[in-house]
């Protein structure tokens, strides 16, 4: 994968891409990075990549020339790269957006600023405008490290585990069940029995169960949207009967 990154804060990317997962997928020549400083692409003595909007108001708004003379610097590097724009206004962005990204070969993430890009950017340059979340941040910077890491991960060959990205949060619907590491005991609370048994099946069973139940706790929305299998609803249906066991039993006391 070609991510290629415009944005007018171009060391913000160093950090990024020297370290943990990105580090190795470009050492592994898995993905291939660079960034293009959008000021490089911007006239006059003060290089503005902003200005005031038309009609007035407060903010300023991105001069189309610098990027739009970016993208197309971009799009020769990799002729075949779809451009995204990282902006509020774009489609929310979640685990289904990473992996059909990851299907490309070459992306464009262009990082707006300010009070945003002017429109003719949006209409004749760009692909997709993607959002990390309903805030509003200083630039798209963050989110496009985001898009990359996330898409990143999907890439054969990146994480330790093959199956890893297979069975993360979300992948099938549902949230990770707990995880425990050593030690045994750690300030009174025990690890659960069965992941020290070796029983496989048993572990298998109790990590659906762990899965199911977090989900319905902390995101019934993902439940409400999934489409149940045979031991996810016998999962909830054991539970449901142990809620009723002691409702019953309140009941009698009351
Ligand atoms: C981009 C916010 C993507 C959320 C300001 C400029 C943003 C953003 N997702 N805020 N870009």
């Amino acid at each position: 994968m070609n991510f290629i990154v415009l944005t007018i804060f171009p060391e913000m990317f160093d950090a990024f891409w020297a370290h943990g997962i990105i580090r190795r997928a470009i050492d592994q020549e898995k993905i291939v990075t660079s960034t293009i400083n959008i000021r490089d692409y911007a006239s006059g003595r003060h290089q503005m990549t902003d200005d005031r909007p038309y009609g007035g108001g407060s903010g300023m708004v991105m001069k189309p020339e610098p990027l739009a003379a970016g993208i197309r610097a971009a799009k020769r590097r990799a002729p075949f790269a779809k451009s995204i724009l990282l902006t509020p206004q774009g489609r929310k962005f979640n685990q289904h957006t990473a992996q059909q990204l990851a299907s490309w070969e070459e992306l464009i993430l262009v990082c707006g600023r300010y009070e945003g890009v002017d429109g003719r950017i949006s209409h004749e340059f760009i692909d997709y405008e993607i959002s990390i979340g309903d805030y509003v941040l200083t630039g798209g910077e963050l989110a496009a490290m985001v898009v990359i890491e996330a898409v990143t991960r999907l890439i054969p060959g990146i994480l330790g585990g093959e199956d890893s990205a297979k069975k993360d949060s979300f992948s099938d619907g549902l949230l990770e069940h707990d995880h425990y590491t050593r030690p045994r005991n750690f300030e009174g609370e025990e690890v659960p029995e069965v992941l020290l048994s070796g029983h496989h099946q048993e572990i298998e069973q109790w990590r659906l169960g762990s899965s199911v139940m977090r989900t319905l706790l902390k995101r019934p929305d993902l439940l409400q949207k999934k489409k149940l299998g045979e031991q996810e609803i016998e999962i909830l249906k054991k539970w449901y009967r142990e809620i009723e066991k002691l409702l019953n039993l309140h009941h009698r006391e009351h």
